[in-house]
């Protein structure tokens, strides 16, 4: 048996661990964040801090979604298959209307990991 006074130390990697677990939930944003649950209720995707902000939405068809560059000194683009923002950029909007559904994984060609993916369901 352990004794019960040792509890609290053994308890102390227990909540270590749990908050390591968090901290990586909240950094991922960028990267596992896109296989989050998608955002619903939102169009707008802002590129800053080296991820995509909410990293995955849902959309119905026929959406417009703006991605919004507000990262300062550092360029982002929006590159999936069938739809690109063109160079790297540093400020400014890029849109692209959402005509089918599906699920489109799109990623920044600058950095690895920064990824996003909008889900888009039947009008
Ligand atoms: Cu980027």
């Amino acid at each position: 048996m352990i004794p019960v006074r040792r509890l609290p130390v053994l308890l102390v990697p227990l909540l270590l661990a749990a908050l390591v677990l968090a901290g990586c939930g909240g950094d991922d944003g960028g990267g596992g964040g896109a296989a989050a649950a998608p955002v619903t209720g939102v169009t707008q995707v802002a590129a800053k801090d080296n991820r995509f902000t909410p990293a995955a939405i849902q959309v119905p068809a026929g959406t417009t979604v703006t991605w919004t560059f507000k990262d300062g000194f550092v360029p982002h683009d929006v590159v999936a298959d069938g739809f690109t923002s063109g160079e790297p950029r540093r400020k400014g909007t890029y849109t692209h209307t959402f005509d089918r559904p599906g699920t489109y994984p799109y990623r920044c060609t600058v950095h690895d990991g920064m990824t996003g993916r909008v889900v888009v369901t039947g009008s």
